[in-house]
């Protein structure tokens, strides 16, 4: 089976973590590596008309925030869920220098982005113009909630359809 490793990328306490474990399901067998300060997940992803794959999710453990010292973290990634907190624009922001990160030490991978949080709408700093925005530089966006589940697995899916596609 082929397996493809993703790394979750984005500032502390946007729900990369939250995301993660809802996607996966498996809270209770996460294996940490505390270490390093990685945390890994897997699951098994069926693309339409394609095989089974399995996506072995990266997510920085704790409150870390990623700096270009942790570029040992994105080595290897076939591609990357950027996440951004809907309630803190500046979180989106981040983005676009972590994008720009991953391209200069991946090279030119899948990129999705998650502005997570939905379920809090109404406390939403991000707008539309926002996220048009974003979408004209070619990225791919999806609103989710970790908390309702809401496009959780359409992201990943997303993600995992475009490895495929390589
Ligand atoms: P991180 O891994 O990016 O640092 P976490 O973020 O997954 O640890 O989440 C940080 C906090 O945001 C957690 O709250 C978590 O429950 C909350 N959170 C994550 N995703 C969502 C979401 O989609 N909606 C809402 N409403 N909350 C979310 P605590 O209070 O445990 O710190
Ligand atoms: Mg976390």
């Amino acid at each position: 089976m082929i397996s493809k490793k993703i790394c979750l990328l984005g500032d502390f306490a946007i729900g990369k973590t939250s995301l993660t474990m809802r996607f996966s399901r498996q809270t209770f067998s996460d294996k940490y590596l505390t270490t390093v300060g990685v945390k890994i997940d897997s699951k098994l992803v069926d693309i339409p008309d394609h095989q089974t794959i399995k996506l072995v999710i990266w997510d920085i453990a704790g409150s870390d925030a990623f700096t270009t010292t942790d570029e040992n973290y994105l080595r290897g990634a076939a591609g990357v869920l950027l996440v951004a907190d809907g309630c803190r624009k500046n979180t989106l922001s981040s983005v676009m220098n972590l994008r720009q990160i991953v391209l200069d030490v991946v090279g030119d991978c899948p990129m999705v982005v998650a502005v997570n949080k939905v379920d809090l709408k109404s406390q939403w700093e991000v707008d539309r113009s926002d996220i048009i925005k974003l979408q004209k530089k070619g990225l791919i966006i999806y609103k989710t909630s970790a908390k309702t589940g809401e496009n959780v697995d359409v992201v990943f899916n997303q993600l995992a359809s475009l490895l495929i596609a390589r």
